[in-house]
């Protein structure tokens, strides 16, 4: 597989993707699923017992989290706590787990849910410093292991099956004009960071003695600054980085409304071999939705359960015809 392929996420009340992961997506579209767009089977979860997740998807302006912060508006706590949850699928047992990181007093714990309760782990991780975890960005799964960055470069990781957790003590300088992805390189099996300026964009690998190495540099897609609006690296896997910039738009004839700024997305990859940008489409993304690009790759894993604890849905619940929506979003054919 050559080419990351996309899944755009459409940002709604209704519609949030916490995680992809070997061909499965964590979605919540008024109920959390898990869902194999390529079969286009899912299954829904019950997140009512979660601590976290009802006030994740919440919408109802009440809000309560064990550090007693307190968010006025659901979509803020979407926005800045979605990372918390991740989705870990093993390819051998190609079974599911839904992993929440609990921030509390003194560390972290661990909420696990594996396609039927939810449970808290038994473990819990002190960090000898506090940094918080970096907001909005996802965490990634490698090697078996969920692993979470803080704003201090640090990672926290926890292994779904063992729930054996560990501080990574790694840290980076971060120019505060930089931007930041946290992704892995698939070929060397490495976790990644890429710091990007306007300019150059540098790729560091995870050594394992906990220090970052600066593996690649390469020079920006060139941006038009006088119609840029923003710009954010989204995906990587190793092969292609993607770049998405947002652009005022240029097109000529349309309407234009007063105060409001057309603005438009356009996604470049970067070929790590070829050494060269492409333009991979313009698709139509809200402005301020950096992240919501997730790396998919097509499997026939089961999401299905079993008769006695299935839990049905009529086929003309307005959820699943959002599902299949974004589900075709995935469809690599078109
Ligand atoms: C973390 O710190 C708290 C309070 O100091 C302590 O009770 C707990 O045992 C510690 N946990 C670990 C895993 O060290
Ligand atoms: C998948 O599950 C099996 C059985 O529990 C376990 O031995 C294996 O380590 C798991 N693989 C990963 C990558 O977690
Ligand atoms: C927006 C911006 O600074 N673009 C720069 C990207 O890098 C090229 C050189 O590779 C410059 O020419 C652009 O000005």
């Amino acid at each position: 597989m050559s080419v990351l392929k996309l899944a755009k996420l459409n940002f709604s009340n209704r519609c949030y993707i916490f995680g992809s992961c070997s061909g499965l997506l964590l979605i919540y579209i008024g109920g959390l699923f898990v869902a194999n767009p390529f079969t286009n089977t899912f299954r829904l979860l019950d997140h009512s017992s979660s601590s976290l997740l009802p006030w994740i998807v919440g919408g109802d302006g009440r809000y309560y989290f064990p550090n007693e912060h307190e968010y006025p508006q659901g979509n803020n706590a979407r926005t800045e706590r979605a990372m918390c949850v991740g989705f870990a699928v093993n390819r051998t047992t190609k079974s599911f787990k839904i992993v929440c990181i609990l921030e509390m007093e003194t560390g972290y714990g661990f909420e696990i849910n594996d396609g039927y309760c939810w449970r808290l782990s038994e473990t819990t991780i002190n960090a000898s410093s506090k940094s918080d975890l970096t907001t909005r960005m996802k965490p990634v799964y490698l090697d078996g292991t969920l692993h979470w960055l803080r704003n201090d470069g640090s990672i926290i990781a926890f292994n779904p099956e063992t729930e054996q957790a560990r501080m990574i003590p790694s840290i980076f300088h971060r120019e505060s004009d930089m931007k930041l992805l946290f992704a892995a390189d698939d070929n060397i099996n490495r976790l990644t960071l890429i710091l990007g300026t306007k300019e150059t964009i540098s790729v560091y690998a995870l050594r394992k003695n906990s220090k970052w190495i600066l593996a690649r540099q390469i020079k920006n897609v060139s941006m038009e600054d006088s119609i840029l609006v923003s710009w954010n690296m989204v995906a990587y896997d190793g092969k292609h980085l993607v770049v998405r910039e947002m652009k005022k738009n240029t097109f000529k004839g349309l309407v234009h409304v007063e105060g409001l700024v057309h603005v438009e997305g356009l996604v470049h990859v970067y070929d790590m071999k070829a050494n060269s940008w492409r333009v991979l489409g313009l698709p139509w993304c809200p402005s301020h939705y950096d992240r919501d690009f997730y790396k998919f790759m097509p499997s026939l894993f089961p999401v299905e359960e079993d008769e006695q604890t299935k839990v049905i849905i009529a086929s003309d619940d307005q959820r699943i015809r959002y599902l299949t929506a974004v589900m075709r979003l995935t469809d690599t054919t078109k």
